[in-house]
């Protein structure tokens, strides 16, 4: 089905669902061209994912029925909100993210709507509600189990309310971000329940084996994500006598895309969730989607491709919409979602290398992988982040410590001791997750504050640890907002969330560390924030006031560059930005000790700067000092 565009003739099949799907003529012109746009290479990525199937030319106009339905159906403000939104807006330097449960954040959707203030106060502009779907009851995954993305989990509030809520975020500048789960979906899903009772259309919605053959024969190569949890990829159904791919836990049935009426379906989903006033559509677990026999079943190139069909898709129907990219995998296999797939993506590698430079005191692998990794393609940005809601595995790449002389396998288990309080006179108090006895493997949970020393220093009651621990805290999170991109926040860490040890008491959690690092709200610590001399008063006043700093001045806008210069002292970070007249040149101490040296005589910079976040002039002539763990944001313009 070869489309004729430069003509805007579209096949008489297509031709009909359009004038079906949108009956307003002026609408149907400004759809079809956007159509003609994208359809080239859309149809080219179909035709080779799916090309071979018979049948495939209903699935190609199924496919177009679905955009252009919603399309049709996409709200009145959300269509102004395509035309008027800068094409790149997610790259502004006035981005700030945070991510929340609605549930232990501020109980439900009404809680959350009376909380927008305090989002404003704060300087947000980009808000994650983790997955508030309806899902099973009891084991949900932290709602990454999803029974229906057409529906909010009701004691959380209705659809309708979330709409509501998306357009009070709209009108207080705040995009909404909602993930899409894509590999799996809650084995009491409406399409599982149809499997489950016999109904072959949704059987192959899902990847299900009658016996071990083929499931034995895809385990050699697969891995495990949750080995400790739920050990092994497939899942026994009883209903049905067979099994089930299920790469995270057993309730999580993993979705079948080489069948093309997944794709349409789940492309359906997404569509729904952006005409309910999401801004950026989260991929969860990407990496996942796509599997073939004797591989890994990760990041294979199918799954790029799906994505990048969507993506296109979705410039049809909600073109300010944009997608990110969650593949916490090698460095190399993150980069390959970023640009045409998603204008999104964490940067897990930033992350996991700020908590690295913390432990050790040396910043080489950092500035190292970040020279090597941080650019990215015109049209994207980063999400720097230093927690969120899941645990930290070490993914730097093996091969960039040997490039500098570290061992990448004995620097995790030192890491890995360190951060769960192991190694003599470490200050950070985290819980391994996931232990792996065969591999080894672990990673981590914990809050920013107890990763970062504020409950061990709270443990001696020792006023120098508290203030290390602090600036320990501002230190990592400065860089995130220097770094460009979108830093993101986990709701709780700027007012120094410490873990919460109770999550142990609910069988539902206790064999899930990650819900240390998912406290509920803290009223009291919440309301001590304007208290200066509080702890999550200083805590609080150090990030907000860097929040304010950042959305001050346009040099953080992404579009202009971060050098993350090499220096000569392997404790400190420098990263430098440029525009037109202006310079910022960030200096960070990751060590415990007071840093003396020179600024770099290879950076042509002006005689005196300006540290914004003391207002204090620096003679850049002269030795500086940086105190153990302190930073400066020089700046001149
Ligand atoms: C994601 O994380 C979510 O963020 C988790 O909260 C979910 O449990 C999970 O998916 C399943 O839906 O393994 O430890 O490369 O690493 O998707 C977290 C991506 C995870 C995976 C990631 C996954």
């Amino acid at each position: 089905m070869a489309v004729p565009e430069q003509e805007g003739l579209w096949p008489l099949d297509v031709q009909q669902v359009l004038e079906v799907s949108i009956p307003d003529e002026e609408q149907r012109a400004i759809f079809a061209e956007r159509l003609a746009h994208i359809w080239p290479r859309c149809s080219e990525i179909l035709e080779a994912l799916y090309g071979a199937q018979s049948a495939f030319a209903f699935q190609r106009t199924n496919v177009i029925e679905h955009v252009a339905h919603a399309f049709a159906a996409r709200p009145a403000d959300l269509k102004q909100r395509d035309r008027t939104r800068p094409m790149h807006w997610y790259q502004s330097g006035q981005m700030m993210g945070a991510m929340c449960y609605v549930d232990r954040y501020a109980e439900n959707l009404a809680g959350l709507r009376e909380r927008i203030g305090y989002f404003q106060e704060l300087g947000l502009t980009y808000l994650h509600l983790m997955p508030l779907f309806r899902c099973p009851p009891e084991q949900n995954d932290g709602g990454y189990a999803v029974s229906s993305f057409r529906q909010v989990r009701p004691e959380l509030g209705t659809m309708d309310e979330l709409a509501e809520i998306a357009l009070a975020l709209h009108e207080a500048g705040i995009s909404l971000v909602l993930d899409i789960v894509l590999n799996h979906t809650a084995d009491d899903h409406e399409w599982a329940l149809c499997a489950k009772q016999g109904d072959p259309t949704y059987q192959g919605f899902y990847r299900l084996f009658p016996d071990r053959a083929l499931p034995d024969a895809y385990e050699r190569t697969l891995r495990e994500v949750f080995p400790d949890q739920a050990p092994g990829n497939f899942t026994f159904v009883p209903e049905l006598h067979q099994w089930a791919w299920t790469t995270f836990h057993s309730f999580q049935w993993d979705l079948n895309y080489a069948n093309p009426a997944v794709f349409t379906a789940m492309l359906g989903e997404m569509l729904f969730l952006a005409n309910q006033g999401a801004d950026v559509i989260r991929l969860d677990a990407v990496p996942f989607i796509w599997k073939e026999l004797g591989t890994s079943c990760e990041n294979l190139p199918q799954a790029h491709l799906q994505v990048e069909a969507w993506n296109l898709l979705f410039q049809v129907a909600a073109p300010s919409v944009v997608f990110k990219s969650e593949a916490i995998v090698h460095p190399d296999d993150v980069a390959k979602y970023i640009g045409r797939q998603c204008q999104l993506s964490y940067n897990p590698l930033l992350m996991v290398c700020l908590w690295e430079a913390l432990a050790t005191g040396n910043t080489s692998l950092l500035v190292y992988s970040m020279r090597k990794r941080f650019a990215l393609p015109a049209n994207a940005a980063w999400i720097n982040y230093v927690r969120c809601h899941d645990d930290i595995g070490w993914g730097f790449a093996n091969e960039d410590c040997a490039e500098i002389g570290l061992d990448g396998p004995s620097l995790r288990n030192e890491l890995n001791a360190f951060f769960t309080g192991r190694t003599p006179g470490s200050f950070a108090r985290g819980l391994p997750f996931n232990y792996n006895p065969r591999t080894n493997d672990m990673r981590i949970s914990g809050t920013l504050a107890s990763l970062a020393g504020l409950e061990a220093a709270r443990e001696g009651a020792d006023a120098t640890a508290l203030d290390l621990a602090i600036r320990r805290i501002t230190l990592v999170t400065g860089i995130t907002l220097v770094a460009g991109g979108i830093p993101l926040l986990y709701l709780g860490d700027e007012l120094g969330t410490l873990n919460d040890y109770t999550y142990a008491l609910t069988p539902t959690h206790v064999e899930d560390s990650r819900w240390v690092h998912r406290p509920a709200f803290e009223s009291a610590r919440w309301e001590s924030r304007h208290q200066a001399s509080s702890m999550p008063g200083r805590i609080f006043r150090a990030i907000q006031h860097m929040i304010s700093l950042r959305k001050a001045l346009p040099i953080f806008d992404t579009g202009n560059q971060t050098e993350w210069v090499v220096g000569d002292n392997h404790h400190l970070v420098t990263v430098r930005r440029r525009r037109q007249g202006q310079q910022l040149l960030v200096l960070a101490n990751f060590s415990a000790s007071p840093q003396r040296f020179s600024v770099d005589s290879l950076m042509t910079l002006p005689a005196y700067m300006m540290d914004l976040l003391t207002e204090t002039p620096y003679d850049l002539s002269q030795l500086l000092t940086l105190p153990a763990y302190g930073q400066l944001w020089l700046y001149s313009e």
